[in-house]
């Protein structure tokens, strides 16, 4: 199968795009950075094609998959994982900037390579398209603002998606996972702080990048009848349930 999986620089990405190559598939790996493109192309051999993409700027993302169409015959699979989270902070002292950049990346990017993708595959009567949203879309948490909400936007858009594909062979599936480390996820978040990075997985036994790529593998086996909506995965060493008490002084009624 031609498979197109962005954000495959580092991460989930470079995980699920080694992993589809060894298993035969043709793999368009993408990200900005082409020095890690260029590293995975060197490992995973000639059925890894590497191109340097940002999937925020809509017009090279539509002439990606315009080419893949007339050079390949189209794509069987899209991977839509390129997407980061930026910052921690509460909402009220979040930087704007930092906002922008997560719904350009993790909505609109995603947005405009479903918009090239799609088409095609419903014109072929075949195809699937991964979402990678995560448990931030689901169960709030202090800072997770707008990243929460960008990750929910991909459960819903995924779901909309199947209700205009019902009776296409085109199946459309999102992984929302928890905890996973390993990945650049938490540098990026904490803006280059390794150390604070680190921390976040002490004493955890986190979801791995492999997991990630072993389960989209799974997926790809199930026969062609059969659409996973979703799939939310946790490590053994977290499970939801912290609803927040903070303990403050009566509230006054100041209209009284
Ligand atoms: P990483 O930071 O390790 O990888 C992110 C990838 O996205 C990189 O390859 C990066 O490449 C790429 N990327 C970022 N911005 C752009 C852009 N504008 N255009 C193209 N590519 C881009 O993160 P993970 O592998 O951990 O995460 C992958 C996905 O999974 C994300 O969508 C994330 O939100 C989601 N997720 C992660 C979880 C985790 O705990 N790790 C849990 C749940 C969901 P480059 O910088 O070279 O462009
Ligand atoms: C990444 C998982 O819990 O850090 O999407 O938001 S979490």
């Amino acid at each position: 199968m031609n498979i197109v999986v962005t954000g495959a620089s580092a991460g989930f990405g470079e995980a699920i795009s080694a992993r589809l190559c060894n298993e035969g598939h043709r793999v368009f790996a993408t990200a900005r950075r082409a020095d890690r493109l260029e590293a995975l192309a060197r490992r995973c051999g000639e059925r890894l094609v590497a191109s340097t993409l940002d999937v925020r700027d809509a017009t090279a993302v539509k002439q990606f998959f315009a080419d893949i169409e007339r050079q390949y015959g189209g794509i069987d699979v899209l991977v839509n994982n390129a997407g980061l989270a930026l910052g921690i902070e509460p909402a009220y002292c979040a930087s704007l900037e930092n906002w922008e950049a997560m719904v350009d990346t993790n909505v609109k990017g995603l947005m405009y390579c479903t918009h090239a993708a799609l088409p095609g595959m419903v014109e072929r009567d075949r195809g699937w398209i991964f979402n990678l949203g995560s448990i931030a879309g689901t169960y709030p948490y202090p800072g997770s603002n707008v990243y929460g909400a960008t990750k929910a936007f991909v459960h819903q858009f995924s779901l909309n998606l199947r209700a205009d594909l019902a009776g296409k062979n085109v199946r459309v599936t999102t992984i929302e996972p928890g905890l996973c480390g390993g990945t650049e996820f938490s540098i990026t978040r904490f803006q280059g702080d390794r150390d604070r990075a680190k921390a976040l997985y002490d004493d955890t036994s986190p979801l791995t990048a492999d997991d990630i790529a072993s389960t989209i593998s799974w997926l790809l086996s199930l026969p062609p009848n059969v659409n996973i909506n979703a799939i939310e995965m946790m490590p053994t060493s977290q499970a939801s349930g912290n609803f927040q008490v903070v303990r403050t002084p009566a509230v006054q009624d100041s209209a009284a």
